[in-house]
């Protein structure tokens, strides 16, 4: 073997995956389990998506259950998505199932990139292309550039929207809120903040919330109760599964009228 083909095949390929997603359709920032069923319920109904995961793993905080007893709780409703998945669930008692999260969260990712999405780990978003009052892409770096505070350069990429499924952070609208003069669509025109532990409002909530917060810029899972104000739900995975596929459906609708 020459060492030589595998380091230019590598750089080939990365370069046309990167290359082929510098305009999409919708940018997801964060690939815990709320980005990635947004993304996989896009790219179903025909649309590009490239998802953008800081971390080396995807999957964000599905892998750990609660308290790193690795499985999970959803509820009825939740439960249509893992059959989506062909995750294998149990019933506990009425109204709740358990899924083992190891399989979870590795058979979301795979299906998810089976389906067509471009996931790019190790890159974070650290900001945003807003023009005319509209969000209209994603400026990426390195996390590894993040991580050791390097003064580089990021580069960036255009979308028609822009996903915030970054979990408790709230990254991407954080950003947008920071840097811009904006009004957001919450009752603050700010980001109103996560409130503590309920599971069955939070669970509730997190479907309410999730919608577009600022022209182009939607938010799922966590984020959405983060920016909207309303509380952690815990290790029930219902809401993130269902606020993905929220997320989708709004967005194939605003893309189906999209000139
Ligand atoms: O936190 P995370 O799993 O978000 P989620 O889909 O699900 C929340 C649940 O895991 C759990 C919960 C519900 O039971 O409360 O916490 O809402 O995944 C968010 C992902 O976004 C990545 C982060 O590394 C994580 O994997 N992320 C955060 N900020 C950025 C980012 C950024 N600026 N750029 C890229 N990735």
């Amino acid at each position: 073997m020459d060492e030589r083909i595998i380091t230019q095949a590598i750089l080939d390929r990365y370069f046309q995956k990167l290359k082929e997603n510098l305009s999409v359709d919708v940018a997801v920032v964060g690939g815990g389990p709320s980005g990635l069923v947004c993304s996989y319920f896009l790219s179903k109904n025909g649309y590009k998506v490239a998802l953008f995961e800081r971390k080396l793993s995807i999957g964000g905080g599905m892998w750990g259950g609660g308290m790193m007893f690795n499985e999970i709780v959803v509820q009825e409703e939740g439960k249509r998505i893992l059959d989506e998945f062909e995750i294998r669930s149990r019933p506990y008692c009425e109204g709740y199932y358990t899924a083992d999260s190891i399989e979870a969260i590795s058979t979301l990712c795979s299906k998810t990139v089976k389906a067509g999405v471009s996931i790019f780990n190790l890159i974070s978003a650290e900001d945003l292309i807003v023009r005319e009052n509209r969000v209209k892409g994603l400026v990426l770096n390195w996390t590894a550039v993040e991580m050791a505070h390097l003064h580089v350069d990021p580069l960036t990429i255009h979308s028609k929207f822009v996903v915030d499924a970054t979990g408790h952070a709230t990254e991407v609208v954080a950003i947008l809120q920071r840097k811009n003069d904006v009004r957001l669509s919450t009752e603050t025109g700010k980001i109103v903040g996560e409130r503590s532990l309920w599971a069955e409002a939070a669970e509730r909530d997190t479907l309410l919330n999730t919608r577009e917060v600022y022209p182009g810029l939607y938010v799922t899972g966590m984020a959405a109760n983060a920016t909207f104000g309303s509380y952690r739900m815990g290790p029930v995975f219902g809401g993130m599964l269902l606020s993905g596929e929220k997320a989708a459906s709004l967005i194939t609708q605003e893309l189906k009228r999209w000139k």
